[in-house]
């Protein structure tokens, strides 16, 4: 290529990037009221600013190749920070590692553009393999922390078997998202922990941990369950006994698994909780949303249940490399109620969805409990069914 042509090769690609990073977004036709679904996803793998994928010089690169590819940009952590919403953003580079970046936007709907470097994650004495999935918590001692997921291979792992792997909760702080103190990855009795959150608050003057023990790295098998846990310390974090807060349960949403979104949101009503469920299908696991509360201050009590789930995978969220999954690591409630939610699809892209604390306390509160059986679900059924007849007959 000339050098001309690499420079008209390359605006073109510029113009084309700026023109996705600049495309408003908006709400979607329909709904069920409860929360809003947006025309587009907020950030995917081409948002990634160009100069992290191309070698823009024409010497080294004179044919304008894409050198280091980005597979996918999901399940990102969010916070509100210095006026702007920061999404941290899982991003997995065509080598199937992950590593963390973040993107920011005034209105938390669209225009999402990267910081010009990802994060530079310190490492233990014992180096992950891969880093995945971050929740930011502004925890009130001051700091804001991250905590990820951080996955080894499995050393007892027979010699054949490259894919068995250790997952455990990773923990950084830092209180700009651009330096990152390291902390030791949590200790806890089980074998394997995915999607462990730290509570936002003390709790009898201890840090507070959402877990989720699990005996193997996919399967929950004896574990499973969202659970709970106290540290004395958060520079040498240890649960040394855990509580399940939310269980699996046959026959629902969160048979196979399950495990929480971000850190919950303080409410007049309670803790607002948004986790996974997963189920198994012939077709593969199917993970949805759902939500739950909990006692403001017994923080592990849940106190309302909405049965099935609050947001499940629909239309292009349903296919990606891993298909029909919605996954969520990051909410933000802003000042004036509203909710800002992100959640991923597939393990490809991201998205969002508003609603408000009203409408969602509403949700939980309002929705019927699981019932687990076909003839409660039909007996909730009814109640609605004659109070709307009676209602209409009037008329
Ligand atoms: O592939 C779906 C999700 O699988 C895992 O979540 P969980 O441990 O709850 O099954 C994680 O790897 C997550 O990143 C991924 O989105």
């Amino acid at each position: 290529m000339t050098r001309a042509q690499f420079s008209r090769k390359l605006a073109a690609l510029t113009i084309e990037h700026k023109r996705l990073i600049a495309k408003p977004n908006k709400k979607a036709a329909g709904g069920n009221g409860i929360f809003n679904r947006y025309v587009h996803p907020v950030v995917t793998a081409a948002h990634t600013p160009l100069f992290w994928r191309y070698d823009l010089h024409h010497a080294s690169n004179p044919h304008l190749l894409e050198r280091i590819g980005v597979n996918a940009a999901f399940n990102a952590g969010a916070i509100e920070h210095k006026g702007k919403i920061l999404l941290m953003l899982r991003v997995e580079g065509s080598d199937r590692k992950s590593f963390f970046a973040v993107a920011e936007s005034t209105n938390g709907i669209d225009r999402f553009r990267f910081w010009d470097y990802p994060v530079v994650l310190p490492e233990t004495d014992d180096p992950d393999t891969n880093v995945y999935d971050m929740r930011l918590v502004r925890h009130e001692d001051g700091w804001l922390y991250g905590l990820f997921c951080t996955e080894r291979k499995d050393p007892c792992a027979p010699r054949t078997d490259l894919s068995s792997a250790i997952a455990q909760c990773g923990m950084a702080r830092t209180k700009d998202l651009v330096t990152w103190e390291r902390l030791p990855d949590l200790k806890t009795g089980s074998a394997q922990q995915r999607n462990v959150v730290l509570h936002p608050e003390f709790v009898q003057g201890k840090y507070a941990f959402y877990t989720r023990p699990q005996d193997g790295f996919i399967e929950a098998g004896s574990g499973g369950g969202i659970g709970w846990g106290l540290s004395d310390s958060i520079d040498h974090a240890q649960i040394n006994s855990e509580i399940i807060v939310d269980d699996r349960a046959y026959h629902t949403i969160k048979e196979v698994k399950n495990g929480l979104g971000p850190a919950p949101l303080k409410t007049a009503e309670g803790w607002l909780h948004l986790a996974h469920g997963v189920r198994n299908t012939a077709a593969g696991l199917r993970y949805v949303l759902y939500m739950f509360l909990c006692d403001l201050k017994v923080p592990y009590k849940v106190i309302a249940r909405p049965a099935g789930y609050f947001i499940a995978p629909e239309g292009e969220e349903r296919v990606g490399d891993v298909s029909n999954v919605v996954f969520s690591s990051g909410w933000v409630m802003r000042p004036n109620g509203d909710v800002l939610i992100y959640y991923a699809s597939s393990d490809t892209r991201m998205h969002v969805a508003t609603s408000t604390t009203e409408k969602l306390l509403d949700y939980v509160l309002h929705t019927p409990e699981d019932g687990l059986r076909s003839a409660a679900s039909v007996q909730q059924r009814i109640a609605l069914i004659d109070r709307n007849l009676k209602l209409l007959k009037k008329k």
